[in-house]
């Protein structure tokens, strides 16, 4: 049982570090060849060849951050926390962070960290940012707290808060956090019943959402794109005619949280069964492959869904040719190895 968590702990990690570093080459094109990507996934699992590193961008970068804090505040500690973010960006600032965060982080140094919460809600005149970038760094805390369901709820809002405050990139990143955390409550030799997953995020997101007004005309914005993944599985499964078109036009692959981390739930419980024109028997590979095949927002989809699947499947399952061209893999392991020490197991 030990290995088994250990596993997923290892699993979770290194699956946000590969979809980002993977996803992150082919971000903001439309959508990306299904032949491309097959060739692409081929070759970086093929025998091992010299090339520089695929790097990660800010979505592993500010995971890193995440991980590192709770680890060596024994929880969640907001100054600790958003030190670690500013301190982050400034050592290496071009990771391709979002077009405004960066303001909060230029705030919060000339301030020495006075208020760690104002500059985040100062953000598009007050009315916060909704962007992915709070969703695409919660995995650590899903498996710090995998024993207190509470706690995880508590401490995620929190870390979304220091740089996103709209309810849009708050639920966004409370969804995502649930979705690793239910992947890995499963049994790994259990197959992952598609409706059921969905319907227990459903259940989970509907006590958050019943308490927090979002400025949509929907009350339920994660509740209805929810119910659109389950309506897409449904009609997808099994067949032979991807209607990928469609889960663009309605799930969307944007960096707005609403718009794609629902999509990487998708892409995550889609990859469950085979794709068409995806030639991959590997469910960990399939997940990426079709983030990326998707367009948009790939790094940031690509690891979400790659967390979520990394946490179900856990470590086992993922290539390890493919490891040696991604940046920053071994501190990955040594950090979901430190998680696993720390966290109540
Ligand atoms: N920044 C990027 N990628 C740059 C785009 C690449 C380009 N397509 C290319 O190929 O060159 N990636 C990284 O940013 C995303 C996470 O962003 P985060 O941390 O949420 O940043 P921010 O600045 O808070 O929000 C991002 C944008 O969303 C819009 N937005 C958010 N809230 C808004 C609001 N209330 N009103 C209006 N607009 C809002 C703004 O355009 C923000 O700039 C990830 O993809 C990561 O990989
Ligand atoms: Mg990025
Ligand atoms: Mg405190
Ligand atoms: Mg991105």
């Amino acid at each position: 049982e030990g290995a088994v968590i250990a596993s997923k702990f290892r699993g979770a990690l290194i699956g946000a570090l590969l979809g980002d570093c993977l996803g992150a080459p082919f971000e903001g094109d439309e959508r990306v060849s299904k032949s491309v990507l097959q060739k692409y996934f081929d070759k970086l699992e093929g025998p091992h060849f010299k090339a520089p590193f695929k790097q990660y961008t800010d979505d592993t970068a500010m995971t890193k951050c995440v991980a590192e804090s709770l680890i060596h505040s024994g929880g969640f500690n907001e100054e600790d926390m958003a030190k670690r973010f500013v301190e982050e960006y400034y050592r290496n600032p071009k990771r391709g962070y979002g077009a405004n965060v960066v303001s909060i982080f230029g705030k919060l140094r000339s301030t020495d960290l006075k208020d760690v919460w104002q500059p985040a809600r100062e953000q598009f005149s007050g009315r916060g940012s909704y962007g992915n970038g709070g969703a695409m760094r919660v995995s650590p805390i899903a498996l710090y707290c995998h024993k207190n369901y509470q706690q995880m709820i508590d401490f995620c809002g929190k870390t979304t808060a220091l740089t996103h405050t709209n309810t849009l990139g708050i639920n966004g990143a409370l969804l995502q956090c649930i979705a690793v955390h239910q992947s890995l409550e499963q049994s790994p030799n259990d197959p992952i019943d598609e409706k059921k997953f969905s319907f227990d995020l459903i259940s989970k997101m509907s006590k958050i959402e019943e308490k927090s007004s979002p400025e949509v005309e929907s009350k339920t914005p994660y509740i209805d794109q929810l119910k659109l993944v389950q309506k897409l599985l449904e009609k997808n499964k099994g067949s032979t005619l991807d209607d990928d078109e469609e889960v663009v036009e309605s799930l969307g692959n944007t960096i707005a949280a609403l718009y794609s981390v629902p999509t990487a739930v998708y892409c995550f419980l889609r990859a469950q069964s085979t794709i068409k024109d995806m030639e991959v028997d590997n469910p960990f590979r399939r997940t990426l492959q079709y983030s990326i095949s998707l367009g948009g927002d790939t790094d940031t989809i690509a690891s979400m869904a790659g967390a979520i699947s990394g946490a179900y499947h856990g470590y086992g399952m993922i290539n390890a040719n493919v490891q040696r061209h991604c940046e920053g893999v071994e501190k990955m392991l040594d950090i979901a190895n430190e998680l696993m020490l720390v966290s109540e197991t």
